[in-house]
């Protein structure tokens, strides 16, 4: 291990990136659960030694506990967040719906992201033309509306499994936020999906969401540490 990459501040230390989505999951169920990580802002281009040397598959987000473990997967970083202090306000998932929500999961990160890409980022790819993934990401979308227009059949104010948050929100939510900043004058004026806008709108309106995203200094050995929230 180089110099300057212990745990300076005895707590854990995540390895993120303030822009993706994977990392966003991995901040909103640390800020939910109430925790403290030392958080380590980097850019994928030039991503820290260390970080490679304890996950190699060089992705975002990367968890290195005080004991040496490493969680490297967003989902199983927000799984030990919510095990560490579950929200009091959140629904518990049955065993039913953490399947529904390991579906959702699947599509997320499987489909949606693959189809997020090339609308976002079409100049990336090979003679892309962006609408049509576009038009795939509403299809999966108009899922998650049928659900919310379901859930909100008994409350005001539905979110994915029902009258609470939960880790459904919590995994879903980055995905849409940055479908929506592809071209949010677009987004905020389709049709098909009006549940899915009111719900990520409540979202973006939160101290949840403005907790996770602050703007963090690059992190490099031997810097200042940053906590994580401060
Ligand atoms: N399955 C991983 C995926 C994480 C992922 O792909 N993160 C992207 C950033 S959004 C990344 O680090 N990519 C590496 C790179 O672009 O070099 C997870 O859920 O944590």
């Amino acid at each position: 291990m180089g110099a300057g990459v212990e745990h300076a501040l005895g707590l854990p230390v995540l390895y993120t990136f303030r822009r993706c989505p994977y990392a966003m999951r991995a901040r909103l169920a640390i800020v939910a659960a109430g925790l403290q990580v030392e958080a380590r802002e980097l850019v994928l281009r030039d991503k820290p030694a260390h970080m490679l040397e304890i996950s190699p598959k060089g992705t975002v987000p990367v968890l290195w506990l005080q004991d040496g473990t490493v969680i490297d997967e967003s989902l199983e970083v927000m799984q030990w967040a919510l095990q560490q202090h579950y929200p009091d306000a959140w629904l518990r998932p049955t065993a039913e719906q953490q399947q529904q929500i390991n579906a959702w999961v699947s599509t997320l990160d499987g489909p949606f992201k693959h189809h997020l890409d090339r609308y976002k980022y079409p100049n990336r790819y090979n003679d892309c033309d962006p609408l049509p993934h576009r038009e795939a990401c509403v299809n999966m979308l108009k899922q998650w509306d049928v659900q919310l227009q379901n859930m909100g059949q008994t409350c005001n104010s539905p979110y994915l499994l029902g009258g609470q948050p939960s880790a459904a929100d919590c995994a879903v939510l980055p995905f849409v936020r940055q479908f929506r900043i592809a071209d949010e004058a677009w987004f905020d004026g389709a049709s098909g999906f009006e549940h899915v806008q009111a719900w990520l709108y409540r979202f973006l309106n939160s101290d949840w969401l403005a907790n996770a995203m602050p703007k963090l200094p690059l992190w490099a050995p031997g810097a200042e540490p940053t906590r994580f929230p401060a």
